[in-house]
């Protein structure tokens, strides 16, 4: 439901439910790496047991944040596994211009740490190479850089249409790798999932959009004035009379 909201523009979507210990969404690109430095940091200075992770694209490896937080994880040490989602397009940026490194993992050694690709399109490896560096974090040795390499199969947002710049060939190779396929005929050769069971999970899925959407609907709409109100822990002047100016209050 929160989802839902977030995305239809309401902030209050972005708060983390209960204990679920998660960060806003960073919409500017590559801004989270150094925030979840920052988390892992501080567990470790408090002695927490808790260790960090952030999710980013190959394009948020251009940006001088993400440099900055590998450093100082490499140099403090800090408890962080950082997983680069290469999908190998910045909405039409192709990989090849984002970096002329032969991959993101290797950017890793030049700080001192652990970087290692894997076929983003096995669930498995994934699963194992998270799992590997989130127990050597927790062990107090050190982060890990994981690129996983895998690829976009839809445009990147409504805005975006990618048959302008990616061919028809590359997206069918890549359609066949399909890491949801892949996992279901694994599924089944291993008589874990047959045509029952997978309408049965489809149609539990298809509940809880349903029931998230119902009641994000009854939601009422997010006050316009909190655009003001809430950009910092205090208004600017200048925010004040522009909220003046445009309630009359
Ligand atoms: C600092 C900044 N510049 C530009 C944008 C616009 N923008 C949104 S997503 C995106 C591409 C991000 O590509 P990547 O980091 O590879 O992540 P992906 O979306 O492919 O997972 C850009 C340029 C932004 N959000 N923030």
């Amino acid at each position: 439901m929160q989802v839902l909201q977030y995305w239809s523009g309401d902030e209050r979507g972005q708060k983390a439910p209960g204990n679920v210990n998660n960060f806003p969404i960073a919409i500017p690109v590559g801004t989270q790496t150094v925030h979840s430095v920052g988390a892992g940091w501080a567990a470790k200075l408090k002695g927490t047991k808790q260790i960090s992770a952030v999710y980013f694209g190959e394009g948020a490896t251009s940006k001088g944040d993400f440099h900055e937080a590998m450093n100082f994880a490499g140099v403090f040490n800090v408890p962080v596994v950082f997983i680069c989602e290469n999908n190998q397009y910045a909405i039409s940026v192709p990989r090849k211009k984002q970096t002329h490194a032969d991959t993101i993992a290797q950017k890793a050694i030049a700080y001192g740490f652990e970087g290692i690709q894997v076929d983003g399109m096995d669930i498995f490896a994934v699963y194992k190479a998270m799992k590997e560096a989130v127990e050597k974090a927790k062990a107090g040795k050190g982060p890990t850089l994981i690129e996983c390499f895998t690829y976009r199969m839809c445009d990147h947002s409504t805005s975006d249409d990618a048959s302008k710049y990616r061919s028809k060939e590359e997206l069918e190779q890549w359609t066949k790798k399909d890491s949801i396929d892949r996992l279901e005929k694994y599924m089944r050769k291993k008589g874990l999932l047959d045509d029952k069971y997978k309408e049965s999970v489809l149609n539990k899925s298809k509940d809880i959009v349903e029931k998230a959407v119902t009641e994000f609907e009854k939601l009422p709409p997010a006050d316009p004035k909190d655009i003001f109100k809430y950009v910092f822990a205090e208004m600017t002047q200048q925010q004040k009379e522009e909220m003046e100016e445009l309630f009359g209050e």
